[in-house]
């Protein structure tokens, strides 16, 4: 049983030989999410004081320009990152298209990239809910000393060597994996510190809560009505629970606490789903395969996909691993 009482820090540093090019680099681009991820949590910490403060657009009491949280936090991470100069480069769901950094002496020669989703869920602020960051981190495929080029963004998710989110809700916490399982780190407001209070997580194996827009039902295919009839049907430990916050990250991290699945499907609105295979599925996917959980597209696992644009949209069925092998399961029959 790890120590409780660990600061993320301290895990950072102890767990850096743990990663096979150990070169620190990896544990320094943790480090820099991490603080770029203080720095977003106070100012969504504040939203509730919006209107004493000024709205985005507007200038707020102490004259400073105010932002949409979204772009702010887009706006944090990229600076963060770029100024610390350990990546080669950052796609995120804010941006058209991606960034390339060119690092110290403009010689192109970081390792990694990052792909991030800044604060998803954001329309669940003006309402008090929580919203979460989502970071996935890549090697580039491109030799280093030249400029990144989109093929080192387009490799499929099980070439991803660290993910994340951060969850800013009742309290704050990182959860993120480097390959070797998964570990939560909560914030610990009154001094700024991130302590390790959930070691070792473990996506239970079977749940009873389905998480999904059931708003759709009439839009999803044949195969996802039948599955929500079959965790509506009574038996054993059915009926299941329905939870939906509508913030992917929040509804993620109950169900990987307590037993879940959580169901994104196509509909015959949005054919190809709403979430984004590179900023949202395949990070979300990894942290899910890192705790023993699942993650697909209702057909094929979601890390195999091999991404083919930036922005690409996917269904998205991710939880306790037998509740996916179900979900699948009412797919393949449909
Ligand atoms: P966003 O990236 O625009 O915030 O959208 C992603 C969010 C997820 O957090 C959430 O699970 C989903 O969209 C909710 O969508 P809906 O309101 O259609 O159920
Ligand atoms: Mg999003």
């Amino acid at each position: 049983m790890a120590n409780k009482n660990k600061t993320l820090g301290e895990f950072i540093i102890e767990n850096q030989t743990e990663f096979k090019y150990s070169s620190g680099e990896l544990s320094r681009l943790i480090n820099s999410i991490r603080l770029a991820a203080k720095v977003v949590n106070h100012e969504v910490n504040k939203a509730g004081l919006v209107d004493i403060l000024g709205t985005a657009g507007e200038t707020n009491v102490q004259g400073e320009d105010q932002q949409k949280l979204d772009i702010y936090a887009n706006d944090v991470f990229i600076k963060t990152l770029t100024n610390r100069e350990i990546v080669c480069g950052i796609a995120s769901e804010e941006e058209d298209d991606f960034i390339t950094i060119a690092g110290r002496n403009e010689k192109n020669d970081n390792k990694y990239i990052v792909l991030i989703d800044p604060l998803d869920g954001s329309s669940n602020i003006d309402v008090n809910v929580s919203v979460g960051t989502i970071f996935s981190i890549y090697r580039r495929i491109t030799p280093e000393g030249t400029p990144v080029t989109i093929d080192d963004f387009l490799q499929p998710g099980n070439k991803q060597v660290a993910a994340g989110y951060i969850v800013y809700g009742t309290s704050t916490m990182i959860v993120y994996s480097t390959g070797h399982g998964v570990n939560g780190f909560t914030l610990n407001p009154a001094i700024g510190t991130y302590y390790l209070s959930h070691p070792n997580m473990q996506f239970p194996e079977d749940g009873t809560i389905y998480s999904v827009n059931e708003g759709n039902y009439v839009h999803f295919p044949q195969g996802v009505k039948d599955y929500i009839k079959y965790c509506q049907k009574e038996e054993e430990d059915r009926p299941y629970t329905s939870r939906y916050i509508g913030s992917l990250v929040s509804d993620f991290h109950r169900n990987m606490i307590k037993g879940g699945i959580y169901m994104y499907p196509n509909t015959s609105k949005d054919p190809k789903g709403k979430l984004r295979l590179l900023y949202e599925c395949n990070p979300m996917a990894y942290i899910a395969e890192q705790s023993g959980g699942k993650a697909s597209d209702g057909f094929t696992r979601i890390l195999d996909i091999k991404p083919t644009e930036l922005h690409q949209r996917v269904p998205f069925f991710c939880g306790s691993k037998n509740m996916v092998a179900k979900a699948e399961s009412f797919m393949k029959k449909a």
